[in-house]
């Protein structure tokens, strides 16, 4: 259980069953330390997390857009009229223009994100650009969402999944979460996912240790997050960036890295670290394509179509309910 402060505002969240604060408590009492990479993204780790989108080596963004360009006819040929196209933690939307424009027999945009600003905003500027689509936004932690949004129901579903945000999950939560969309989108439903490729570790690393800083900055805002909100002491400063290649998991992986002993608080509670001591903060996946279509299959879909895009690679697949 944590403290809360009368007089401190920045404490107000702070109460026993939160769990922010004990999901932080619990990944920092466990021996190697880790953190919860969804605590990235308060309003400054989304910036940060557009600037990496735009960032000369982080490829994903640019290699899947240019993708979805180009076999944005092939998808939209697949997609029913009337359809409503769900997205799952759906951000700013920007992907979804490219099938929206592809795809004009699209009736309804469902997209559901756990930021209601991100929502407001992308349903406000979809709706401008696009006056017939009907937009029906569903404020929700996607990993939790059971059903479709409200405007969705009784339409051909269409599932859209891009950014390779599937790889942020281990393989065992990535097949749960195939499931659980499964049974949201329904029978006949169809998904359309981005997922990066397993690839040489000299294009991987620099694309989650840029020369510019700013993946160093989203890593280290987990900190920040956690003295804004739970009453952490950490000082940013004394932890290094570190993104390290995990073969054996197909993984690469983020740690913030203690430069020298010390001690921080979170609320009432002391955490120890020793110089070079690290936090495990992301990891991110990186499959093969077989492989993404192996735990495809075991989370019930049927995988009906798969691109891969010239070096550097990124996957688009199309499963079938
Ligand atoms: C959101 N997700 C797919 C990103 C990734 O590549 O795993 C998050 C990220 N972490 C560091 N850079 C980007």
């Amino acid at each position: 259980a944590g403290v809360r402060l009368a007089d401190d505002d920045r404490l107000a969240e702070v109460t026993p069953g939160n769990p922010f604060l004990d999901e932080v408590i619990g990944g920092l009492s466990a021996t190697p330390k880790t953190l919860p990479a969804k605590y990235f993204y308060d309003a400054e780790g989304s910036r940060l997390f557009e600037q990496i989108c735009a960032l000369p080596e982080y490829y994903l963004t640019r290699t899947e857009t240019a993708l979805l360009r180009e076999i944005a006819p092939e998808i939209a040929a697949r997609i029913p009229d009337g359809a409503a196209l769900v997205e799952f933690g759906s951000g700013a939307s920007t992907k979804t223009r490219i099938l929206l424009d592809a795809a004009p027999q699209v009736s309804v945009y469902a997209p559901i994100d756990i930021s209601p600003t991100a929502l407001d905003e992308a349903a406000a500027s979809l709706r401008a650009d696009y006056p017939d689509l009907i937009v029906a936004p569903l404020v929700e932690d996607f990993t939790q969402a059971l059903t479709p949004p409200e405007g969705a129901r009784g339409r051909p579903l269409v599932g859209f999944f891009p950014g390779s945000t599937i790889g942020n999950f281990a393989p065992d939560e990535a097949e749960a979460l195939l499931r659980q969309a499964r049974a949201l989108l329904g029978e006949d439903a169809m998904f359309v996912v981005g997922a990066d490729v397993a690839k040489d570790p000299a294009v991987l690393i620099p694309a989650y240790d840029d020369a510019q800083g700013v993946t160093a900055a989203f890593n280290r805002n987990v900190l920040v997050h956690i003295n804004r909100e739970l009453g952490g002491t950490f000082d940013p400063a004394a932890f290094a960036h570190r993104a390290v290649w995990n073969a054996a998991e197909s993984r690469i992986e983020m740690h913030l890295e203690s430069i020298r002993d010390q001690i921080v608080m979170v609320g009432d509670h002391g955490f120890r670290f020793a110089a070079g001591e690290t936090i495990h903060t992301e990891n991110s996946y990186k499959y093969r394509p077989e492989a993404f279509e192996a735990i495809a299959r075991r989370a019930g879909w049927t995988v009906t179509r798969r691109w891969v895009s010239a070096d550097p690679t990124f996957a688009v697949y199309i499963l079938a309910a």
